[in-house]
């Protein structure tokens, strides 16, 4: 197909693919969509609400896209696709820059993202916002494209996005008030040419920031660019050193979160299992507190804040022993999180579930800190065998076939005191739809045994 340098192209006819397609329609803009699949399945609904727009579907190289105005591409197709490889492309989140800048008042932009615990840090960020009475907008990664919370909130004073490593690798200048870079572990290396990469696309994040709110305990979230030097904020499991910084300490035998020398709250108060849920609340309170937001409003929100369901969330208590669903742990550095995190709070041991697909990770990182809290580990799934091998020689390692029997089986081993611990440092998509099913089926099994005990 012949296109005309007048006509853009959007790549990806799914919910960022619709978000463009609205964009570019109330801008007036010529634009193509195209999607390599035969029959994408928002095909239908896409004709209907853009019934003059051209609609490529199949091989992106029968199209001529050297010609094209702009190719704009969603976070799902990967860039390297061929007949997209070595052109110039953007993504939906650098159109929302650009729309941004074009208001008569530029709202703030705050960012987001982390190999882990974006969507927690995001929402809690919001709901700050909103309990200190701020217009706020939150979406990008959460759920809601950026474009689409424009339309719908044109006069919003503050956006808060989660954004991932695909939507970043497309946003060269994205300009963010405040950026936060909460932790980088392995994930996605299939689609970024390995560890480099991935980690490249995560510091565009800090591109054109004015703060950079980072991680003391990892210092792969430091800023790179030596041209450009955004004011640094940091948070940490440490003592923080001076009031840009943010961490732990105690007094008098109780555990403070603490910014330089000031207690701000108590970490007893925090809702949210676990140690890394404290570092979570670290970031969320340096950036409200970059925002210029009032502690005693942040405090109230995080002392309500639960967390999102299926992170680390305590389930169940069942003769003595917590059950918890972490089923977004679904890489290495979540699932390290949430041993070093849940187990240094137990008075027993962990038994941790699991299994899925790995993705092609390694494995190992977790053998020491389960040897240090676990009592049994019980794999299940497609690469169950792959984490017997990893772990096999730290801690006893139970091998079964399905999520269902590893609950029976920790259910027998279990003491008063101890966790079960759902975080399978896998995807699930062997044996579930997605990580919310899997999740909800935990929760429905134990429903179900506890009814019938
Ligand atoms: N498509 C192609 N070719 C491909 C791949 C996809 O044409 O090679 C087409 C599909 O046929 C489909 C469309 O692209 O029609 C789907 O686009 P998409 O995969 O970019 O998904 P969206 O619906 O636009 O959702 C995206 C994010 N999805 C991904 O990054 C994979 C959503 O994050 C995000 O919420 C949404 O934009 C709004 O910003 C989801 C996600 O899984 C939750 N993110 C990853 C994660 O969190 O780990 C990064
Ligand atoms: P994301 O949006 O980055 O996937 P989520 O908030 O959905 O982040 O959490 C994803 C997983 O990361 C969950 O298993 C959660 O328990 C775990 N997690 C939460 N906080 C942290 C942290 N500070 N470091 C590592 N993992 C974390």
């Amino acid at each position: 197909m012949l296109i005309g340098s007048h006509h853009s192209v959007v790549v990806g006819l799914g919910r960022s693919g619709l978000a463009i397609a609205e964009h570019l329609t109330r801008r007036g803009e010529a634009f193509i969509m195209a999607d390599t699949r035969a029959q994408p399945a928002g095909l239908d609904e896409f004709r209907r609400r853009f019934p003059g727009v051209e609609v490529h579907c199949g091989d992106l190289q029968a199209l001529d896209l050297q010609s094209a105005g702009r190719v704009i591409v969603s976070p799902g197709v990967d860039i390297r696709t061929p007949g997209l490889a070595g052109i110039e492309v953007v993504g939906e989140t650098a159109l929302f820059v650009e729309a941004l800048g074009e208001l008569p008042q530029r709202p703030m932009l705050i960012a987001i993202t982390g190999s882990n615990a974006k969507s927690t840090v995001t929402t809690l960020v919001g709901d700050m916002a909103r309990a200190c009475d701020i217009d706020v907008a939150v979406g990008g990664n959460l759920g809601t494209p950026a474009l689409t919370l424009l339309s719908q909130h044109p006069t919003a004073e503050c956006f808060v996005l989660e954004l991932s490593s695909f939507q970043l690798e497309t946003t060269p200048q994205l300009g963010g008030d405040i950026a936060v870079y909460l932790n980088l572990s392995s994930d996605h290396l299939d689609r970024h040419d390995g560890m480099a990469g991935y980690a490249r696309a995560k510091q565009q994040i800090f591109n054109g920031a004015g703060v950079a709110v980072i991680n003391r305990d990892d210092p792969a979230t430091m800023p790179q660019n030596m041209a450009h030097r955004p004011r640094l904020v940091s948070f940490g499991s440490d003592y923080p050193d001076g009031d840009q910084a943010w961490g732990l300490a105690e007094r008098d035998d109780v555990l403070w979160l603490v910014n330089g020398e000031q207690a701000v709250m108590a970490a007893r108060d925090v809702l949210m299992p676990g140690q890394h849920n404290l570092l979570n609340v670290l970031a969320a309170l340096a950036v409200g507190h970059e925002a210029g937001w009032p502690f005693d409003a942040m405090i109230s929100t995080v002392a309500r804040f639960t967390g999102l369901a299926h992170r680390a969330q305590r389930v169940a208590d069942i003769n003595g022993v917590t059950w918890i669903n972490d089923s977004k742990g679904t890489n290495v550095g979540a699932t390290l999180a949430a041993i070093e995190g849940i187990g240094v709070t137990l008075t027993g041991r962990l038994i941790l579930l699991a299994g899925g697909v790995g993705k092609g990770a390694d494995f190992t990182p977790l053998a020491d800190p389960l040897a240090r809290h676990a009592r049994t580990v019980v794999v299940y799934g497609r690469d169950r065998e792959l984490l017997a091998r990893a772990l096999g020689d730290a801690v006893t390692v139970v091998v079964v076939d399905t999520l269902e029997q590893a609950m029976q089986h920790a259910m027998g081993v279990a003491l008063p005191g101890d966790a079960v611990l759902l975080s399978p440092a896998c995807a699930s998509l062997d044996q579930f739809d997605n990580f919310e099913a899997r999740g909800e089926a935990f929760c429905a099994w134990l429903k179900q045994w506890q009814s019938h005990s």
